[in-house]
C-alpha cells in the first residue's frame, strides 16, 4: 500500500471511527436497533442453520421492536460452529470472502472464522479505536508481539495500527531475546501482547542488564489471556508504561471487540455500534441487568461473512454503565464458564488433550493436566496413565511421552511436559472427573 493511500485511510479513521464513540446514548440505542434489525433478516435469509433454529424456538426477525426483544432469539454456542465446520454458516459465497482465520474448538476441529472485504475493514477500524483509546497516535511506531498466523491477535493488530496510521514492527511472538533487542534498536512507542509475555519481555531485559523502564514504550494493549490489577501494576512498573486491556475473541472478530481507554483504566469499552452485549445466567440462559455477573453473550451488528447472533462468549463479566462516551464497558474478565484453558495465550479444552491422548496407543485417557509458571511463562504438565495390557517398561513409556509430546506440539501449538505414570496411579474421582489443576497466580 502507497504511504499516500495509507495517509488517507488514517485521516477516514480519524473522522469516522471517533465521531462513532461520541454520539449520544439515545443515538446509539437508535443505531443499534436498525444495525440490529438488519443483521437478524440478513442472517436469517442466508444462514440455513439460523434460520433453522428461530423456526424451532417460534421467532421471526420480524419479532424484534425493541432491542429488548433480541432475549427471544436462541443463544448460539461453540458446538454450532463446530458441527458445521468449516463453512457452513458463512452468509455470503467463499468467492467474496478475503480472510479466514481459526482458533480452538473443543475437539480436533479448530473454529473457523471468516471474514469479507468489509469485515475486514470494520475489523482494522475497531483495533485503530482501541488503539487511539489506549493512547496510541497516528506517526508511532508499534511492536506487535501477539502471534501472526491463524491466531487473530498478531494480524488483527497488525492492520489496526496501520489503520490508525502507525508503521509496525511485526515481531510475532517467540524469541525474547530478539524482542528486546528491536525494542531498544527500532524504539517503539506502543507494545501489542499478551501480559503474561510481556512480563517475560520484561524479565529478559533484566537478564541483559537493561532497564525496561528506560526504553522507548509509552504505552502497551494488552490482552486474550485473563490478567489481573496487580500484573497491570507489575507490567507498568517494569516498563514505565500504561497498560490497558484488550478483548476480543475470533469467533466475533479477534482483538478489538472492546478496549479499555489510558484516561480511565476501568474495565474494556465494548464498541456497541458493532457488536450488541447481553449478560446471562450460565445455568438458565436467562438474561441479567447490568451490574449484575453472568456470562457476556455478543452479537454481531455488521459482520457480513460470518455473523453471529447471541454467542454465548463463556467469559463470566459484568456490564458497567460507560464513563468516557456513550458505550458501555464489560469488567475485567477472569474466569469462564466452560473448562477452556489459556496457555500461553492458546485456547485449549481438555477434550482436545482427551483427543489426541486416545491418538497414541498404550495409553488411558486417565489423564491430569497441571498448570503452572516459570516465570511469567505458563507451563503444561499433562499426567497420564498407561493402559493397563501395555508393556511399562522405561524406554516404553518414553516413546509414549514423545508421541503424545510431538501431537500436542501439533495440534495445539504448544510444547508440554508429559509424564506417563503406570496403570492405577492417578487419583481416581468419585464424581466428575476433575482434569486440570490450575496453580497458576492471576
Ligand atoms: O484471544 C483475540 C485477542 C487477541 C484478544 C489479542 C485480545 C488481544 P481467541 O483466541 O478466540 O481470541 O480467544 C478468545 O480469550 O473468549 C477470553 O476468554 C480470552 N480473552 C481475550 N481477551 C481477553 C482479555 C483472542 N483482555 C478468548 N482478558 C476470550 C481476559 C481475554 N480474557
Amino acid at each position: 500500500m502507497s504511504s499516500t493511500s495509507r495517509m488517507s485511510i488514517a485521516s477516514r479513521d480519524d473522522g469516522g471511527a471517533d465521531a462513532a464513540t461520541r454520539i449520544g446514548v439515545d443515538e446509539l440505542r437508535g443505531l443499534q436497533l436498525t444495525r440490529l434489525r438488519w443483521s437478524l433478516r440478513y442472517t436469517y435469509d442466508r444462514v440455513e442453520h439460523f434460520r433453522r433454529r428461530c423456526v424451532e424456538a417460534g421467532v421471526h426477525p420480524e419479532d424484534l421492536r425493541t432491542l429488548e426483544d433480541l432475549a427471544k432469539f436462541p443463544l448460539m454456542t461453540k458446538a454450532d460452529l463446530r458441527d458445521n465446520y468449516p463453512f457452513g454458516l458463512l452468509a455470503v459465497p467463499r468467492t467474496e470472502l478475503q480472510r479466514v482465520h481459526a482458533s480452538s474448538g473443543t475437539t480436533g476441529r479448530p473454529t473457523v472464522v471468516a471474514y469479507t472485504r468489509r469485515d475486514l475493514d470494520t475489523w482494522s477500524d475497531l483495533v485503530a479505536r482501541s488503539l487511539r483509546v489506549a493512547g496510541a497516535r497516528p506517526g508511532e511506531l508499534v511492536h506487535v508481539a501477539f502471534g501472526y498466523g491463524l491466531f487473530t491477535g498478531g494480524l488483527g493488530a497488525h492492520y489496526g495500527a496501520e489503520r490508525l496510521g502507525c508503521a509496525v514492527v511485526p515481531m510475532s511472538g517467540g524469541q525474547t531475546e530478539r524482542q528486546v533487542q528491536l525494542i531498544v534498536d527500532f524504539k517503539p512507542d506502543v507494545l501489542m501482547a499478551t501480559p503474561s509475555y510481556a512480563l517475560t519481555i520484561a524479565e529478559e531485559f533484566a537478564r541483559q542488564g537493561r532497564d525496561a523502564r528506560e526504553c522507548s514504550l509509552r504505552v502497551g494493549c494488552f490482552g486474550a489471556e485473563p490478567w489481573t490489577e496487580p500484573m497491570r501494576a507489575e507490567i507498568e512498573r517494569a516498563f514505565g508504561i500504561d497498560a490497558v486491556d484488550l478483548y476480543g475473541l475470533s469467533e466475533l472478530m479477534g482483538p478489538g471487540v472492546a478496549c479499555e481507554s489510558v484516561e480511565t483504566k476501568d474495565g474494556p469499552i465494548v464498541w456497541e455500534d458493532h457488536f450488541y452485549p447481553e449478560i446471562i445466567d450460565p445455568q438458565t440462559g436467562a438474561p441479567l441487568p447490568d451490574g449484575q455477573e453472568g456470562e457476556l453473550v455478543l452479537t454481531t451488528l455488521t459482520k457480513e461473512a460470518m455473523p453471529v447472533i447471541r454467542y454465548r462468549t463463556r467469559d463470566r463479566s459484568r456490564l458497567l454503565p460507560p464513563t468516557t462516551g456513550p458505550m458501555r464497558r464489560i469488567a475485567r474478565i477472569r474466569a469462564r464458564t466452560d473448562d477452556m484453558m489459556i496457555v500461553r495465550g492458546v485456547n485449549v479444552f481438555p477434550s482436545q488433550i482427551e483427543e489426541l491422548i486416545l491418538k497414541v496407543p498404550g495409553l488411558a485417557p486417565h489423564y491430569l493436566i497441571d498448570l503452572s509458571r516459570d516465570g511469567h511463562l505458563d507451563v503444561m504438565r499433562i499426567e497420564v496413565e498407561m493402559a493397563c495390557d501395555a508393556d511399562g517398561g522405561d524406554a516404553d513409556r518414553a516413546r509414549r511421552a514423545e508421541e503424545l509430546h510431538h501431537h500436542v506440539r501439533s495440534f495445539i501449538g504448544l510444547g508440554a511436559v508429559i509424564e506417563v505414570c503406570p496403570p492405577g496411579t492417578l487419583e481416581r474421582s468419585t464424581g466428575k472427573a476433575r482434569r486440570v489443576r490450575d496453580r497458576r497466580q492471576f
